[in-house]
């Protein structure tokens, strides 16, 4: 007899992660529901158009009633929390609304849970999107599972809670609840604010003919930047352990934003990317996280995940994509 269908839910279903997740809960037999928010998203087409077979259900991390009532549509095994204020940058111009959805929209889907699963706490298991920007200051290089968080904007201290708090549950109600703390992982699918895809769109626009300049901030900063298809299998990876734990994903290779110009505008031809890139304060934040790498050895060993996307591959791709949808526009 084959083992019944299994079902999920996951929030920020309109996301770069949400979108590459559901792909791999339904390419792996799923039923996947996704959570979606506001009256009319205007993401809502692009969902029904790559994954048309995923059940929306409208909600908001702001809103616990919302939570419930899409926890008992599609009673799931398995709920993913990607839903978040995810851009760094903003959450200094908007700290509450960050830490309303980043932060309390954590506790408010874990007491939905709660009160959804009754006594049988461990019968859904549960994923917390945690961040390696909670590393912020950073203590110690690579970072692993146990390094000190340190955040350095409002937005990694919303995230530094729905990571305690998540801990928390699993200890306080034997919650199945898994903190995945992902580096910074990057696709075509990435929003044009992040700095990868803001140059990956300005090398395409530029190389085109289509854009004068690209204006930068921080070009020192490092990350260690991996692939987003690559990071939700690791996702899936956590909730299939017998024993809910924390997990950091990464590559554990770090590229300057300098190297990532060096490499972008090399995929388009362009050799010296000096006379197109300038610098603006406008784009400098109050306080920088200035070198991101991360051990992922324990989810190497415990989870047997390694990343299969390289950065030069990665920028590669990134670029492809957007060279040819800039080509629309010619
Ligand atoms: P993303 O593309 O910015 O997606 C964020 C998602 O959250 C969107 O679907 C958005 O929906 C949803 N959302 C925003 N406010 C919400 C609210 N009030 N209620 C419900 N949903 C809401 O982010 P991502 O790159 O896919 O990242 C997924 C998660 O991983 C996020 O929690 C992020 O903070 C975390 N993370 C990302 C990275 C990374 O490098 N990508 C690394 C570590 C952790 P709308 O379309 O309606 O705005
Ligand atoms: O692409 P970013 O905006 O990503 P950031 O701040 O590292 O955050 C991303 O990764 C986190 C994981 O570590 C996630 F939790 C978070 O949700 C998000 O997905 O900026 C990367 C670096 C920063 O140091 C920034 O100062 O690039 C630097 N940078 C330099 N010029 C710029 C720019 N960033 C942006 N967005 N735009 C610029 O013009």
């Amino acid at each position: 007899m084959s083992a019944p269908r299994r079902t999920a839910l996951i929030t920020g279903i309109t996301g770069q992660d949400g979108l590459y997740l559901a792909e791999l809960l339904l390419a792996k037999g799923y039923a996947v529901h996704g959570l979606i928010r506001g009256q009319h998203n205007p993401k809502r087409e692009l969902v029904e158009q790559l994954v048309p077979d995923v059940r929306l259900h409208h909600g908001d991390l702001t809103d616990q009633s919302s939570l419930l009532r899409a926890l008992r549509a599609c009673e799931p095994d398995e709920v993913y929390n990607l839903g978040a204020v995810s851009f760094v940058a903003y959450s200094w111009q908007n700290p509450h609304v960050t830490t309303d959805v980043t932060a309390l929209g954590v506790l408010n889907l874990l007491e939905a849970l709660r009160l959804h699963s009754g006594d049988d706490t461990s019968a859904v298991r549960f994923y917390q999107a945690s961040s390696s920007e909670m590393f912020g200051k950073v203590q110690e290089s690579p970072q692993h599972e146990r390094t000190l968080l340190w955040p350095r904007s409002p937005y990694a201290v919303a995230k530094a809670y729905g990571h305690h708090l998540t801990v928390n549950y699993r200890e306080s109600y034997a919650l199945h609840a898994s903190s995945g703390i992902l580096f910074n992982h990057e696709s075509p699918r990435r929003g044009p604010e992040f700095v990868t895809r803001k140059v990956s769109q300005a090398v395409a626009r530029i190389s085109l003919g289509l854009q004068d300049d690209l204006v930068m901030g921080n070009l020192d900063a490092e990350r260690d930047w991996g692939f987003a298809g690559d990071y939700v299998e690791a996702m899936w990876l956590m909730l299939q352990q017998d024993v809910a734990d924390d997990y950091v994903v990464a590559t554990g290779q770090t590229h300057s934003v300098r190297e990532l110009l060096d490499v972008a505008f090399a995929c388009a031809g362009i050799d010296d990317w000096t006379p197109y890139v300038r610098q603006d304060a406008q784009h400098l934040r109050p306080a920088e996280v200035d070198r991101l790498v991360g051990d992922a050895g324990k989810a190497r060993r415990v989870l047997g995940w390694q990343p299969r996307v390289g950065f030069h591959e990665l920028v590669a791709m990134m670029v492809e994509s957007d060279l040819a949808e800039q080509k629309h526009h010619l």
